[in-house]
């Protein structure tokens, strides 16, 4: 007997980076536990202070240079090394996370649904820079010229999450769905195990605990990405 193609779709959320010294959102002593979202993640915020906005990603964006993938980020990357060589199916990565830890892991069919933290765009052009360096207020954009238009190039409440076309297509076909280190509060990432379950997939959730849309998935597996991820792809491998 012939066995099919098995299409895999992850999504991952801030959880699979917090062994990287990331910090996550709504844990006790997460950001949004220190800071207000309505102040620092949201259109009106930037346009009401940006200086208050761009010194929250700068900082972010220094803390982020510090950070290196770890085993949970490197054990994605080898099973869709192993998945693609294989020719097992499709595997694509979708991620929550503005950081570029899956990146540094190997990752490549990589989506950032929430934008990425080391890219800057302009509002009025539309350009993107790739800097690792602080976004200064009031600073031109090099494309257009325009001063005040330069922004963090992430996602925030109110605004469409990117890629979401490409998301839904891996969906139509997906057999595999795996939710790591999120907490299902954010839609519409934490409608995925919906969409997926009605598509007929198996759905996985991998987290250090269940979270808000747990009772939705088919099987649970609670623990440190760290150690759980490789040893579930270790098996999914073998
Ligand atoms: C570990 C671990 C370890 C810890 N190992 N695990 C219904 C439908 C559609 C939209 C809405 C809706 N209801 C409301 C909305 C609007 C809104 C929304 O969802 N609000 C909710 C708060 C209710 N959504 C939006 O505004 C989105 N846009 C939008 O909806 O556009 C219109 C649209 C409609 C319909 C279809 C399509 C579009 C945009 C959302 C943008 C989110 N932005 C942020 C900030 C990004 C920039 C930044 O980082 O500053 O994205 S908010 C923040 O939350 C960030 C994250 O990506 C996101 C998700 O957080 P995540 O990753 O789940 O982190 P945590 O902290 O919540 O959870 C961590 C988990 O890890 C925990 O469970 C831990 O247990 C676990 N963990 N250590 C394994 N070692």
């Amino acid at each position: 007997m012939s066995i099919g193609p098995e299409n895999i779709l992850i999504l991952t959320g801030a959880g699979i980076s917090a062994e990287s010294g990331l910090g996550t959102f709504r844990e006790k002593g997460g950001l949004w536990e220190k800071f207000d979202p309505m102040k620092l993640a949201t259109p009106e915020a930037f346009a009401d202070d940006p200086a208050r906005v761009l010194e929250f990603y700068n900082a972010r964006r220094a803390n982020l240079a510090d950070a290196k993938a770890n085993a949970a980020h490197f054990a994605l990357a080898e099973l869709e090394q192993a998945w693609m060589m294989a020719g097992r199916g499709e595997f694509t990565l979708v991620t929550q996370n503005i950081d570029d830890l899956h990146e540094q892991a190997g990752s490549a069919n990589l989506l950032h649904m929430h934008g990425e933290l080391l890219k800057t765009r302009c509002q009025a052009c539309g350009h993107l820079y790739t800097d690792a360096g602080p976004i200064t207020h009031g600073a031109p954009c090099s494309a257009c010229g325009k001063p005040h238009g330069l922004r963090p190039h992430v996602v925030w409440f109110g605004e469409m999450p990117l890629g979401l076309d490409q998301i839904y297509r891996a969906m139509d076909r997906v057999d595999l769905f795996i939710a790591i280190g999120t907490s299902g509060t954010v839609y519409p990432a934490a409608g995925f195990v919906q969409e997926a379950k009605k598509l007929g997939a198996w759905t996985v959730e991998l987290s250090l605990e269940p979270g808000e849309v747990s009772e939705i998935f088919d099987e649970g597996i609670y623990g440190p990405a760290t150690e759980f991820v490789p040893e579930w792809v270790a098996k999914k491998l073998a």
